[in-house]
């Protein structure tokens, strides 16, 4: 699996910690890639001292912040997995909720993508307001867009297969968090079968997405995409 890491040192051990005790208790070969995106804190050296201890965890380091877009696309080209992951580094989605989408893909599906907005009574969904309100707008904006059939395109959580990996990431040209609309729109226009499964998520203490500066800058991204995955088609 891959987790980008921005200035995570606070964040991401826990995290971790909980993602190497559940990957243990699968008893299947696994890695973690860890793609610090230029941290100026204590993320990489914390994961280099995971990684002594635990095999399975590796890190992969930008020589300077690029964007969460950028930290993604490297990771998932790095990744050796066949199945590959990218979550976000708070736990805001728990790693044991890899188990509901694992059988989308088992059922061929290309790619199966976290949800906040698919309404379940077995997950919960706990975020605060305004990004509530602004998700809705965005998703809503987003459809109209052109990426359709998705109900939340921004859920750090999302598997792939990695012949799907392999052909979609090299294409991501988005560096911001806009990017899971570049990955989508990329995949749809080239015939990938895209799930939806939602998952409980909790919004987790220190964001570093700003609403009003970065909510304006993912639609251009958005927009941006839209435009280049249309006239790729
Ligand atoms: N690579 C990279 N990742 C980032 C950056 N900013 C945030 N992230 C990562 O994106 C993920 C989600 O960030 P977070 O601040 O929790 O956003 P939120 O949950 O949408 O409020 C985390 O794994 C962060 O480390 C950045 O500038 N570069
Ligand atoms: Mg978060």
């Amino acid at each position: 699996m891959v987790i980008p890491a921005y200035n995570e040192a606070l964040r991401l051990p826990r995290y971790l910690e909980a993602v190497v005790s559940d990957f243990d208790g699968r008893g299947e070969p696994y890695e973690v890639l860890v793609v610090d995106d230029g941290s100026t804190d204590a993320t990489a050296q914390l994961v280099e001292e995971f990684g002594r201890a635990y095999r399975a965890v590796r890190l992969l380091r930008l020589p300077t912040n690029q964007g969460k877009g950028a930290a993604v696309r490297a990771g998932m080209l790095a990744a050796r997995g066949r199945l590959r992951l990218f979550a976000d580094a708070d736990g805001a989605t728990p790693i044991g909720e890899l188990k509901r989408l694992e059988p989308a893909l088992a059922a061929g599906a290309d790619i199966v993508i976290g949800s906040r907005v698919l309404v379940d009574p077995s997950v919960s969904v706990v975020a605060r307001p305004h990004r509530v309100l602004v998700g809705r707008i965005f998703n809503w904006l987003r459809e109209r867009l052109g990426l359709r059939g998705v109900a939340d395109s921004q859920c750090g959580f999302k598997l792939f297969r990695d012949t799907v990996a392999e052909e979609v990431f090299p294409r991501v040209r988005t560096r911001g968090f806009g990017f899971d609309v570049e990955v989508l729109l990329l995949a749809q226009a080239r015939g990938h079968r895209i799930v939806e499964v939602p998952v409980n998520w909790t919004d987790q203490a220190g964001s570093k997405v700003r609403v009003l500066s970065d909510g304006p800058r993912i639609l251009g991204q958005a927009v941006l995409a839209r435009l280049r995955v249309g006239r790729s088609r």
